[in-house]
C-alpha cells in the first residue's frame, strides 16, 4: 500500500527527562533493589487484615506505566474486595482446579507442582482483602462512522501484560504487602463473573494482603546467576 493511501504523520517529539546518576549511586540502587526483591515470596496463606486501598491503586498506576506494543496498553486491572464476589470467584476457581488436579493435569505437571504443595483448594481467594484480576486485550473494540463494531489489533499483548504484572508484583512487594500469582485453568469464568467485554481475556488473579499468622512457604531456591546469565564478549 502506498504512502499516499496511508499517510503516516511524524509524531510530536519533546525532550526526554533523564537524570544521570553517579556510578556509585547506580550500583548502590541496583544492589538495594536486588536485596529487596530477593525477599519476595509467593504467599498462599493470607490474613483477612485490611490493606489500604491506596496501595493497590498506586501499584496499578505503576503497572500501567509499563511499556507495551505500540503503547496500546492492552490491560485491565479489576479490583475485587466484595466478599460475595470473592466467594463466587473461589467457588468457580475451585471447581476448575478440582478437575485439573484430579483429571486434567498430566502426571509430569503434578510432579512439577509437588514441591509447591498446592492442591485444588483456594481459600485465599476469599481471605485476601483484594483480588486483582488482570485481563489481556488482544484487540480493542471501536465503532466506525456507520456504528459498526470494529476490532483493532493490539500488538504483543501477552508480553505487554506480562511486563505490567511484573511491575505490579514489584510495587506491591516494595509497599510491604504479599501477593500470589494465581492462574486457575481455564479462566473464562472470570470475564463472565466480572461482566467484562468479549475482548478482555482473563490473564491472572493476584490476591493481595498480609500473610496469615504463621504462614509457611515451601523451601525453594533460585537458579545460580551463572546458570541464568550468560555474558558473551
Ligand atoms: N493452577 C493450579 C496449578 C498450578 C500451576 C502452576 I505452573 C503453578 O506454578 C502453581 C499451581 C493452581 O493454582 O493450583
Amino acid at each position: 500500500m502506498s504512502e499516499a493511501q496511508h499517510p503516516v504523520r511524524a509524531p510530536e517529539m519533546h525532550p526526554l527527562v533523564f537524570n544521570r546518576l553517579s556510578p556509585e549511586e547506580q550500583i548502590r540502587r541496583a544492589r538495594a533493589f536486588y536485596e529487596q526483591m530477593r525477599c519476595r515470596r509467593t504467599v498462599r496463606e493470607f490474613s483477612a487484615d485490611p490493606v489500604p486501598f491506596e496501595i493497590v491503586e498506586m501499584a496499578i498506576r505503576a503497572a500501567a506505566t509499563a511499556p507495551s506494543g505500540a503503547n496500546q496498553q492492552p490491560w485491565r486491572f479489576v479490583v475485587v474486595s466484595n466478599l460475595e464476589t470473592k466467594r463466587k470467584i473461589r467457588a468457580a476457581a475451585e471447581a476448575e482446579e478440582k478437575e485439573f488436579y484430579e483429571h486434567r493435569a498430566p502426571k509430569e505437571w503434578l510432579e512439577a507442582l509437588a514441591p509447591l504443595g498446592t492442591d485444588w483448594r483456594k481459600p485465599f481467594l476469599e481471605t485476601a482483602p483484594y483480588l486483582i484480576v488482570i485481563f489481556r486485550l488482544d484487540y480493542d473494540l471501536r465503532h466506525d462512522e456507520q456504528g459498526e463494531e470494529v476490532r483493532v489489533k493490539n500488538y504483543y499483548a501477552q508480553e505487554s501484560v506480562g511486563i505490567a504484572v511484573g511491575i505490579l508484583l514489584t510495587a506491591l512487594h516494595l509497599a510491604g504487602v504479599a501477593t500470589l500469582t494465581h492462574t486457575p485453568s481455564p479462566m473464562g469464568f472470570l470475564g463472565r463473573l466480572l461482566g467484562r467485554p468479549k475482548n478482555e481475556r482473563a490473564f491472572m488473579i493476584v490476591p493481595v494482603g498480609y500473610p496469615a499468622e504463621g504462614a509457611k512457604v515451601p523451601r525453594i531456591t533460585k537458579k545460580e546467576l551463572s546458570e541464568v546469565m550468560i555474558v558473551r564478549s
